[in-house]
């Protein structure tokens, strides 16, 4: 299609108000309903759900067991080998069939499919990631049976293999443009899916429609933004029209000479005074309104209306005296990013409701995360994501879909990626969450380092990085550049790896000593780079996890379904060995879970802390995981059922805008404070050293001043006279606190002691005031309801109560349980 940019020729000075206007609307109707299915070697059709997926409609039909329980996973392996059919029989009215133009969308097809229309071909699709629109006007009719077949991924990929002369790393998913976790990951099970994933809609107009509306920031500053509204629009004649603008509440309206075709025509707009869009830790989400109608001969023959906060972000790279900067600015200032990798909520997508994406932000929200990495192993979330992203004050670290793979360079494959990009470029380029679009997921690394280079000639290894730079270096950064606002791109998370020193220097980072090397969590103190996009350290799930995996009553580990639900090859034994390095390893598998959790906090709060102590050398902490896909043991800080692990608890406090963190030196303790606001803050520094029964040994007190954005070290105190076993030190600072043990937790003198509760019913749960006389290490309550507790796993000081909060909708507190650290001495 030809597309040729427009600009205005004439701006009407008139307001003119449409709202009595006649409407003349493209008509939109979804084709999700009235779906069968049926294995291509079948005869008998079944019910099925669109958008959806095969395994969960046959699942629906009691065809298969549930795979995300017990060992269900390898006996439902066949689906993936089979070709399936979907089929729907629809209606159109008259009125629809006289439109000039009909097209019918798939915005996503999961994945070698044929589409047949009353028995014509109309489509075939090969990338689960494009949305396909096909021109239809010729093929339908009043009655219709639309089907669509889907080929096996494995017969495909073998052929594609076939044609290949050498393997490319790792296995053949690399062949197929889907959701390559489905393949099986380290945390995921293998659940190969076929479907029509997305929605099915038929669209229908006379002679105009407005495809896109795209809003451009070209100049933003406190006084000014100078925006450009890039209207594509699709029409059967030269003609002129009236754009009616709407934005906020300022009505505007636009003369337009439209040319035949499909044209983006450009709409200046200004802003005076804008109000800008914050990350929610510094500031709020102004999300401004925009709406334009197309308006002919007194008809509004098409609308749209975009959201949009306004702010510029970009990844900030300089060369310093360390190497060179790896830093986003907001709005021109430079922030510290906090935050997670997040991966498909689902192994199925079509399960994954709003509910859960409102859930899930949310919890990032009351985390203090202001970033989240969407990995490259997954999805391109759906348009709700980053709606929420955009409402809530997320930024997004967006991974085009590509993970520790080579993918292939032949023409076909590089067309796909092509037409991929501009999809999903153009389709979330409107929202204010977008911070980066990064290339892939450890593809560099991976090449450099995991020995895919062994035995290849020098040819192939050239070939093999050619084509890395042709999707990486060219089709990827040259689509964001062309169709976004200068948004941001990145080559590889990360693009020096572990094996090359420049890791620690520039660009970000994943330091997976710690775990997969089995280095001591210490490492993350030593080793801080620019930016670290991953770290992570597995625990167990809660036990209402383990139980729906176990489909028992009782927390059970040492099972076969529980050793199908860690898909790490060393993660049941790993666990163990840190565990053993610092705490006493329980004997009960309900206290394990809960050790497993605590340590994992430990581990990941370390280098959370150790990474934003180090700011602004280090300018972003991204722990690995954030959620999971299926209930499973994994790296995440929140399970599949979404109860919060010790890890999401605590990175909550590690990640609040004003943090006091200790750092231990050969000689002295040295405490520090981090400040992410853009206030400076000044106040009385108390500090205190207490024995566990809470007799004070030594205290001190001065006034404080930390800059704004920026960690400084407010106190140094010699370690000499400590008794690392037997005292806890105390800081508190404008309304903060934090404590620093001086041993690992197996070798703290935890006295033995009661910890005593008062529970009473609230409205919106229950109110629980604990108390103790003595220091209780890691307090986790527990209840069998559904509900959240307000904290978790926290330190409870001696003779000082603590009030919690547990929201439920439940009446009676059941099954309540109270545990701390003490007891395991
Ligand atoms: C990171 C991720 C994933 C993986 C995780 C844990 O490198 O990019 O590929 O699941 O490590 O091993």
């Amino acid at each position: 299609m030809n597309r040729k940019l427009f600009y205005l020729v004439t701006v009407l000075l008139v307001f003119n108000s449409c709202q009595k206007l006649k409407e003349d609307f493209p008509t939109e109707i979804s084709l999700n309903q009235s779906w069968a299915f049926k294995a291509v070697d079948e005869k008998n059709w079944n019910p099925a759900e669109v958008p959806g997926n095969v395994f969960t409609d046959l699942l629906k039909l009691d065809k298969i067991p549930d795979p995300f329980v017990g060992t269900n996973e390898d006996s439902v392996q066949w689906v993936s080998k089979k070709d399936w059919e979907y089929k729907s029989v629809f209606k159109v009215t008259q009125n629809t069939l006289d439109k000039s133009h009909i097209e019918m969308t798939f915005e996503g097809l999961d994945t070698y499919a044929m589409v047949y229309l009353n028995n014509n071909l109309i489509l075939t699709s090969s990338n689960a990631f494009r949305t396909y629109i096909i021109d239809v006007k010729e093929q339908l009719k009043t009655n219709n049976v639309l089907r669509v077949v889907f080929q096996n991924t494995a017969d495909i990929e073998a052929e594609k293999q076939h044609k290949n002369p050498y393997q490319l790393p790792e296995g053949v998913r690399i062949y197929t443009r889907k959701a390559q976790f489905q393949y099986g990951w380290d945390w995921g099970p293998k659940l190969n899916s076929t479907g029509i994933w997305k929605n099915v809609l038929l669209k229908s107009w006379n002679d105009l429609k407005l495809e896109d509306v795209f809003i451009k920031q070209e100049v933003l500053n406190p006084s000014l933004a100078q925006l450009t509204a890039e209207l594509t629009i699709q029409s059967d004649a030269d003609k002129n029209i009236s754009v009616f603008g709407l934005i906020d509440k300022q009505e505007t309206s636009y003369a337009l000479q439209l040319q035949k075709g499909t044209h983006i025509y450009k709409i200046p707009i200004e802003i005076r005074n804008p109000e800008l869009w914050w990350t929610h830790n510094l500031g709020t989400q102004k999300l401004y309104q925009f709406q334009f109608k197309l308006i002919e001969n007194g008809l509004v023959k098409d609308s749209k209306k975009v959201k949009k906060g306004l702010r510029t972000i970009k990844l900030v790279r300089k060369k310093d005296a360390i190497g060179e900067s790896f830093v986003f600015h907001l709005n021109g200032k430079p922030v510290f990013m906090k935050g997670a990798n997040y991966i498909p909520q689902n192994s199925f997508q079509n399960r994954v409701t709003n509910e859960h994406y409102e859930n899930l932000l949310g919890d990032a929200v009351s985390a203090n995360m202001n970033m989240l990495r969407v990995w490259g192993g997954g999805i391109y979330e759906n348009d709700i994501f980053y709606e929420l992203c955009d409402e809530k004050g997320i930024l997004v670290w967006q991974d085009f879909m590509f993970a520790c793979a080579m993918y292939p360079g032949d023409k076909n494959f590089l067309s796909e990626v092509k037409q991929e990009a501009i999809d999903q470029v153009k389709r979330l380029r409107n929202y204010s969450s977008i911070a980066l679009w990064c290339g892939n997921n450890e593809n560099a690394e991976g090449w450099d380092r995991w020995g895919w280079k062994d035995g290849r000639t020098d040819k192939e290894k050239q070939e093999i990085w050619n084509d890395y730079q042709q999707v990486f270096n060219e089709i990827l950064p040259q689509t964001v550049t062309q169709l976004s606002d200068a948004t941001s791109y990145w080559e590889s998370s990360p693009k020096y790896g572990r094996g090359n020193p420049k890791h620690q220097f520039e660009g970000d980072a994943h330091d997976w000593w710690v775990w997969h090397d089995a280095y001591p969590f210490e490492h993350f103190e030593e080793n801080v780079p620019r930016f670290m996009s991953e770290f992570g350290f597995q625990s167990l799930p809660s036990y209402q996890t383990i139980n729906y995996i176990n489909q028992e009553n009782e927390v059970r580990l040492n099972t076969e379904a529980m050793k199908s639900h860690q898909k790490h090859i060393r993660g049941t034994q790993l666990i163990q060995e840190y565990m053993a390095r610092d705490y006493t390893i329980p004997t009960s598998d309900k206290d394990y879970v809960y050790v497993s959790q605590l340590l994992q906090a430990k581990g990941i709060v370390m280098g959370i802390e150790a990474q934003r102590r180090a700011m602004p050398n280090t300018m972003g902490s991204l722990f690995w995981q954030l959620n999971d896909c299926w209930p499973a043991v994994s790296w995440s800080s929140i399970d599949y059922f979404g109860n919060w692990k010790a890890l999401h608890y605590k990175a909550k406090k590690a990640f609040e805008n004003v943090l006091i963190s200790y750092k231990e030196t050969k000689t002295n303790i040295v405490t520090y404070i981090i400040n992410d606001t853009f206030e400076e803050l000044s106040g009385n520094l108390n500090m205190k050293i207490i024995d566990f029964y809470g007799n004070e040994v030594w205290s001190n007190s001065r006034n404080s001043i930390v800059a704004a954005n920026a960690s400084e070290q407010v106190f140094s105190i010699p370690d000499a006279d400590i008794d690392r076993a037997n005292h806890v030190y105390i800081t508190t600072f404008n309304g903060h606190q934090s404590l620093h043990f001086f041993k690992s937790p197996k070798d703290l003198n935890l006295p033995k002691g009661e910890i005593e509760k008062e529970i009473q019913k609230t409205e919106n749960g229950f109110s629980i005031v604990l108390k103790s006389t003595v220091l209780q290490k890691d307090v986790f309550l527990f209840s069998s309801n559904q509900g959240h507790f307000s904290d978790n796993f926290f330190d409870l000081l001696p003779n000082e109560p603590m009030t919690i909060e547990f929201n439920t909708n439940a009446q009676n507190l059941e099954n309540f349980e109270i545990k701390s650290l003490n007891q395991f001495r």
